[in-house]
């Protein structure tokens, strides 16, 4: 066995952008750890990049290229794909100008060499791009205008802290290497006090926690600024010498009390008085702002105020203070190389609106949209518009990782290497330090850095010679100011480098201002900040999940139904309760989710997590307004207000299944999925593990019986299948479907009075099958779409029962699929297996690991499984549409 450590920079989409050390062994990446040589991430790695190498390796990615034809994905060779993009780029811009095209680069990664992709745009002539941000933009608008240039004090300065605010930031979720410094800053005696509506994961780690209003924080600061002047402890120096426009501020200060501005902020003066007592007492506080601040209409309104208090608090300059945000993650690179000045006037759409933006865009019309490390349709607001926008453009291309809601309305799917696959340079938007990307391992399957898909790309266009050029020329190009300061590329791949950037801005008193000073916002409306609206009562705040970063994760790791948490004396006004299904309505869209009350929550926000799939029944933003901030083109995704009501009960939702498995190792998948994430409540019992069967169907509309390794004629290993049987024929017997799944198809067979028997042969793997004609004409099987091929896995065979109908076969195994008696259904075939299930049965049957059928493992070579893998990408997504199908089809018997 072979082991190798590669240094490595985790490149996601995350403020920490960890050292990593990647351990490789034979090839395949099996440890992601920290690096603990990195001066300020040293030795931490959070939990979701453990979980990544599952990523890496899921049987969901997208490893060769696919094309779509008639609808259907089909797979591709990296030529077709890349001759088919050219082509109709250069159609598309000889019939319309490079205007057509629409260039979206996404947040998913970005590196030293994401910088050419926009360059080949340009190049190409000037394509449409975006301008705005869907994620700091208002921030970084609103801390420009008040410090000439946003500037963060280097993260490892708040050791120098004796309290922190972490204000709208979640740390322990979304920044883990603030973490020690809020516990070092704790052991000190210092306060930390988080400042957010929502009980996020860091309140735990907090001394204190606020609760404001969204978009509300400026009228809370202001209230503890006053506290500060009234109790004579405010930086008279700074707001003499370093600032303009505190005479207009002071009067703004002047014109609300402290009651006022905190019953404005939702919060008691006790917590404005908190908050400028830690900034008196416990000096100096370092304030950092969260994301969570700007996504709001008036960002600015929240943010020059919390800039303002540090003035008066006399925290700016200071080390251990400032009121800091973030850094600029394409900040060290030379940025001529986006190209942007072979044109300047070149069209750009703004991203908070980037559906309407792209559906009214004319002379010319967007015709082609190539999206890169993003996932718009999901992540972007209003996502009906970008559906529409989308599916009206005639080819949008891809490139990505995994099928998600933006690749589904894709033409051409070009498969990208993770992070652990390239050769490149990070820099952060949480840090100062620049970190090497260095390949742990091949790219996995046929997938390409988005460099080289440029790089070919580029070579069937006439500027090829600008643009191909080695990797280490690249950087060495782009990264000159790097170089500048005295680093090399060599240097570089061994570990983290830091940027000539202050420990602490400011330290000088001068601003990068015009005048050199801090400005003072000098107007205040309080009256834009009133948005009561009593048919959508609650703010929606879709905030970052603990578990994964954004929209990356796959389709099976999704839950039935988001959940949406809602206070509980506002859940009983409306009539919803704990546990229950309830629609979630706004102006723009509606999402049926499961409600979890909660006590302390604030009584005007509803808050749920972003990122879970359109696809998977997540879609938050379809609910969300498409709206920019008034500074900064931010996305003021929480500008969205809603309501929330019951979901009306009808024959699906709130109906109730009844669901027996027989082994761990065979969850119901994508079946009891989706019949939960259409509203149906599901009991599941394990009788192989003790749970006792109900003795009859009553209380229960439906009945799902999963497979297992037990053989179904084996009545004496397995002493519940008779009392099963007769449940399965009570349940038909009063109209109420029943689907038996595998061995629970096999058990319904015996249940209408059919043998079961062992075949010569395992069958493994997926295989194709076919509807009969009876099939064809079946209202679950023939309206389910092609059946693709499905994954098989039994040994046991059974004859059809009388009166059954056969609607799918198979050429090694014939009886596939049938419908006997009211609505029953047995599936020999796992229509159900995710790609959870179809990693973990592949994996164990090959190593031997399932002892049932261990003895059939040497019928199959090596080659057997890696090609069954070389094709996951479309059979698992493939089988999962069918089975959603299907489901949704029994649901209506
Ligand atoms: N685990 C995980 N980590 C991530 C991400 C992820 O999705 N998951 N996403 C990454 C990205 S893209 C980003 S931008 C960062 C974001 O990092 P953070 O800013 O730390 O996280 P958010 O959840 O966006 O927002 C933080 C908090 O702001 C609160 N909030 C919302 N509105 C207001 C308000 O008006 N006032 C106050 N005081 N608080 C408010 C929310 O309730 C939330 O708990 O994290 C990055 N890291
Ligand atoms: N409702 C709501 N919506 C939000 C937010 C919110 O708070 N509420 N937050 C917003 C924020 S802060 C942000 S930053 C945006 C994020 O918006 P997006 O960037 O559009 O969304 P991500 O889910 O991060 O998608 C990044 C994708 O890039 C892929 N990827 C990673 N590396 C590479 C690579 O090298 N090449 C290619 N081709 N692909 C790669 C990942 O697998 C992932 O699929 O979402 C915003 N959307
Ligand atoms: S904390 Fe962020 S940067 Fe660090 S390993 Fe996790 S996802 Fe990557
Ligand atoms: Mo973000």
């Amino acid at each position: 066995m072979s082991q190798r450590k590669i240094v490595t920079t985790c490149t996601r989409d995350c403020p920490n952008s960890c050292g990593l050390i990647a351990t490789v062994e034979d090839g395949r990446l099996v440890k992601l750890s920290g690096d603990p040589d990195h001066p300020l991430t040293g030795g931490v790695a959070c939990h979701k990049t453990a979980k990544y190498i599952k990523r890496v390796y899921s049987a969901e990615r997208i490893t060769h290229p696919l094309r779509k034809v008639d609808g259907q994905w089909q797979r591709a060779t990296w030529d077709e794909v890349l001759d088919l993009v050219a082509d109709k780029l250069k159609s598309v811009v000889a019939e319309s100008g490079p205007e057509a095209v629409l260039y979206y680069q996404g947040y998913g990664e970005r590196t030293a060499l994401k910088l050419l992709n926009k360059y080949f745009f340009n190049l190409l002539g000037g394509a449409t791009t975006m301008r705005g941000s869907l994620c700091g933009g208002a921030g970084q608008g609103a801390q420009n205008l008040d410090f000439g240039e946003r500037v963060s004090h280097d993260p490892l300065d708040h050791f120098n802290s004796e309290s922190m605010i972490l204000w709208a930031r979640n740390p322990v979720s979304t920044n883990i290497s603030l973490v020690k410094i809020v516990k070092d800053i704790k052991k000190r005696g210092g306060r930390v006090v988080v400042v957010d509506p929502a009980r996020s994961l860091s309140v735990n780690i907090a001394t204190h926690h606020v609760r404001p209003k969204p978009g509300r924080d400026g009228c809370l600061a202001m209230a503890a600024a006053k506290l500060i002047l009234e109790a004579g402890a405010e930086d008279r120096d700074f707001l003499e010498n370093r600032a303009e426009g505190w005479a207009e501020y002071k009067a703004i200060l002047d014109s609300l009390s402290v009651p006022e501005l905190c019953s404005l902020a939702g919060v008691p003066v006790t917590d404005a008085e908190l908050l400028a007592d830690t900034l008196m007492n416990q000096f100096p506080t370092s304030i950092l702002l969260g994301w969570g601040l700007h996504r709001h209409e008036y960002a600015h309104y929240a943010i020059r105020p919390i800039d303002a208090l540090g003035g008066i608090a006399g925290i700016l300059g200071v080390p251990g203070g400032g009121v800091s945000q973030g850094f600029e993650e394409y900040g060290p690179y030379d940025q001529a190389y986006w190209g942007d000045h072979l044109h300047p006037d070149h069209r750009t759409l703004l991203i908070p609106k980037v559906g309407e933006e792209i559906l009214n865009a004319r002379a010319p019309e967007i015709r082609m949209i190539v999206v890169t490390a993003g996932n718009p349709v999901c992540m972007a607001p209003n996502a009906d518009k970008i559906v529409r926008a989308f599916k009206k453009a005639e080819m949008v291309v891809y490139s990505g990782h995994f099928l998600d809601d933006t690749a589904e309305l894709a033409d051409v799917f070009w498969p990208a290497t993770t992070f652990l696959e390239e050769d490149d340079l990070m820099a952060s938007y949480g840090h100062n330090f620049v970190g090497p990307v260095n390949p742990a391992i091949e790219p996995v399957g046929e997938t390409k850095s988005e460099f080289r898909m440029f790089q070919e790309l580029a070579s069937r266009f006439p500027f090829a010679v600008q643009y191909q050029r080695p990797v280490d020329d690249w950087l060495k190009a782009i990264c000159t100011p790097l170089w500048q300061q005295g680093t090399d590329l060599e240097s570089m791949r061994k570990g983290p480098f830091r940027l000539e950037a202050p420990m602490v801005p400011y330290v000088d008193g001068v601003f990068p201002t015009e005048s050199g000073r801090f400005r003072f916002m000098t107007e205040f409306d309080p009256a834009v900040l009133q948005d009561e609206d009593p048919e959508y009562p609650y703010k929606l705040l879709t905030i970052a999940p603990h578990g994964y970063i954004c929209s990356e994760r796959t389709l099976a790791e999704h839950d039935a139904l988001p959940e949406v948490v809602l206070n509980t004396s506002e859940a009983r006004k409306r009539g919803v309760a704990d546990g229950g299904h309830v629609v979630v309505r706004s102006p723009h869209g509606r999402l049926m989710a499961l409600l979890k009350v909660d006590e302390a929550m604030r009584s005007d926000v509803l808050i749920t997590e972003r990122g879970g799939w359109n696809k998977a029944g997540h879609g938050v933003n379809f609910l969300t307004r498409d709206i920019p901030s008034v500074v900064g083109q931010g996305t003021p995704f929480y500008e969205t207000r809603v309501t929330v009501e019951p979901c009306p009960k009808d024959r699906v939702v709130g109906s109730t299944v009844l669901v027996v498995q027989h082994s761990d190792e065979s969850p119901g998948g994508n079946f009891t999925k989706e019949l939960a994430r259409q509203g149906c409540i599901l009991t599941t019992v394990m009788p192989a593990q003790g749970d006792p069967l109900p003795d009859t169907p009553g209380g229960f509309d439906r009945l799902v019986v999963l497979g297992g390794p037990q053989h179904a004629s084996d009545d004496g290993k397995t002493p519940h299948f008779p009392a099963l049987m007769r449940l399965m024929r009570d349940f038909d017997a009063a109209g109420k479907p029943v689907a038996g799944i595998c061995l629970g198809c096999q058990l319904l067979a015996r249940a209408h009075g059919a043998e079961t028997w062992t075949m010569p042969a395992l069958e493994f793997g997926y295989v194709p099958l076919s509807l009969t004609e009876a099939g064809r004409a079946d209202p679950v099987l023939g309206q389910a779409g092609p059946v693709p091929p499905l994954m098989e896995f039994h040994e046991d065979s059974f004859d059809l029962p009388e009166g059954a109908e056969l609607l799918v076969t198979g050429a090694a195994c014939a009886n596939q699929c049938f419908r006997i008696g009211k609505a029953s259904y047995g599936f020999q075939f796992h229509l159900e297996l995710d790609s959870i299930g179809a990693e973990a049965w592949f994996d164990e049957f090959e190593r031997g690991d399932i002892d049932t059928y261990a003895k059939y493992r040497t019928q199959f070579s090596g080659e057997f499984f890696a090609e069954m893998r070389s094709r996951f990408p479309l059979l698992v997504p493939q089988s999962g549409d069918f089975c959603r199908n299907v489901a949704r089809n029994w649901l209506k018997l």
